[in-house]
């Protein structure tokens, strides 16, 4: 019988899992498929943990997500085309849940799929082999709770163990004699540490936007956020500002580029991820900077060299959920043989047009284009149900105008779902006030 591996079960390895369970139930033959899991429950980043650095089996943390995260996109943009909010929920909700609530959501269609008894849990994955001559990957995984290791065969592998769980942590001069809090948002928790305290953060992207308002939202003194390229540009409140590059540090004072000065009591580097894959050896690991066409994948899933090898939800993201299902779909036709590859030398042309419209992108808005008409692609060629992506797109555009509109209330607007057409209810607190993230909490009307 034909297996698959499925490395990860967050909503990319999920969506995998949702993809051959929906071929089955429309009565197709599906192949036998194993997903590893590292983490002792499904959800992936959004499955929260309390821990940072290593877990209770010494293993490094996958968590990326802290308290009081909230979406920071409206949900209608990554709402599952076959499994709407409503259906979850029972009602319509409001835009921007907080963490648990999409938590809830994400597990809501696996549960309903019955597909838990694919996933073995705690169990990392350590190494990945491909044999030329078998055409067979060998997959060696560590079973934590039996403290066991052991090997099985697979046909096919499809990687989704995430990209946004190794932090990138340059160096700053006089870090290591600063006398504060230094630490990645990949070990970000709880912003009620900084209470009261001037917050420096390096970077100016999402993390750095989110987490700086955070702060500021549980009463840090002052906010800093520190760019390399160009600002954020949001019309901030009082006490939160931008600065060009840090420098270096002196004791507590932090020096940035336009030769300004301020004291700090913290420094939080958002300064993004490193796709990392310590499971798989040279020929079959995905190397690619954080972009919207990476590196080395046909599709955007493929595997160039290895044809059985792919890769989900390895993008830098402004679509998440449903891509990550257009993306499933797509690679589980290919491995039940709906889907042909062509030839090498097709797939690099494919390859090297999309590219090449990657790099002369200027703005969001042309990213979030961009990305929508790379979903509606891999859509054309499966049985996911059609949505309405240029409808995604231009909610991804009110979005886009409302964070420049308020940059501490967008979360305060409601969008029609593309999925169902309801109109979502404005959530009953706005998001500056509202501290308490419960799911109980939000979904009273
Ligand atoms: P992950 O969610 O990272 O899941 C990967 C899974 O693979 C994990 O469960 C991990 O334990 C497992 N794994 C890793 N290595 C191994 C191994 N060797 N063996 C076995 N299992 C392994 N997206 C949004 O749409 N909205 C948001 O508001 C949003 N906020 C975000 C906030 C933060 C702080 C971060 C970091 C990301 C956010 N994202 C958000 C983007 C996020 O990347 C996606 O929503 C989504 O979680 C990606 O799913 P994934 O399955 O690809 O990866
Ligand atoms: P991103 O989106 O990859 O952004 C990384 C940021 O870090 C970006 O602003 C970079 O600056 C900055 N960066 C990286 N290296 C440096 C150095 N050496 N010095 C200064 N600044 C640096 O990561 P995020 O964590 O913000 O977002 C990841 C996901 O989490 C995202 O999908 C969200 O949904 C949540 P640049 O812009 O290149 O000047």
């Amino acid at each position: 019988m034909t297996r698959v591996a499925v490395i990860g079960a967050g909503p990319s390895g999920l969506a995998q899992l949702r993809a051959f369970q929906s071929a089955a139930q429309k009565g197709a033959d599906i192949p036998e498929v194993v997903c590893f899991e590292k983490q002792a429950d499904w959800g992936g980043l959004w499955n929260y943990t309390w821990r940072t650095g290593l877990d209770e089996y010494g293993e490094p943390v996958h968590g990326s997500m802290y308290r009081y995260l909230w979406s920071n996109g409206p949900k209608e943009c990554l709402e599952f085309a076959d499994y709407s909010f409503e259906e979850h929920f029972g009602k319509p909700i409001a835009s921007y849940p907080p963490r648990a609530v999409l938590w809830d959501y994400i597990k809501g269609r696996v549960e309903k799929a019955d597909v838990r008894k694919w996933v073995r849990f705690s169990t990392p994955v350590r190494m990945v082999r491909f044999d030329e001559a078998t055409k067979k990957f060998m997959v060696t995984a560590h079973d934590r709770v039996e403290d066991r290791m052991y090997d099985e065969e697979f046909d096919y592998v499809v990687v989704a163990s995430g990209h946004f769980s190794t932090p990138n942590v340059p160096y700053f001069e006089g870090v290591k004699t600063f006398n504060g809090r230094v630490m990645h948002a990949h070990d970000f928790r709880d912003a009620l540490e900084f209470k009261d305290k001037d917050v420096l953060i390096v970077g100016r992207s999402y993390s750095a936007e989110d987490i700086g308002s955070q702060c500021w939202k549980y009463g840090a003194k002052s906010v800093t956020t520190s760019y390399r390229s160009k600002p954020m540009g949001f019309k901030w409140p009082e006490r939160f500002e931008e600065r060009p590059l840090l420098q270096k540090l002196v004791n507590k004072t932090a020096h940035f580029a336009d030769g300004s000065t301020k004291e700090v009591d913290a420094l939080i580097l958002c300064t993004g991820y490193l796709h990392h894959f310590p499971f798989l050896p040279d020929d079959l690991r995905l190397k690619t900077a954080n972009r919207l066409w990476s590196d080395s994948l046909y599709k955007g899933v493929v595997y160039e060299t290895n044809p059985q090898l792919f890769y989900i939800g390895m993008q830098d993201q402004f679509y998440t959920f449903n891509m990550f299902d257009a993306q499933a779909w797509w690679a589980r036709d290919v491995m039940l043989g709906r889907i042909k590859l062509p030839s090498a030398e097709e797939m690099k042309a494919h390859f090297n047009r999309w590219r090449a419209r990657e790099e002369r992108l200027e703005d969001a808005e042309q990213m979030i284009w961009f990305q929508g008409d790379y979903v509606l692609e891999l859509l054309e060629d499966t049985d996911y149900p059609k949505f309405d992506v240029e409808g995604t797109n231009q909610t991804f555009m009110e979005w886009e105008h409302h964070k420049a509109e308020s940059i501490m209330g967008f979360r305060d607007n409601a969008y029609r779902s593309l999925m169902t057409g309801t109109m979502a209810p404005k959530h009953h607190t706005p998001w500056l006030e509202a501290l308490d993230d419960t799911l109980e909490v939000y979904l009273k009307n």
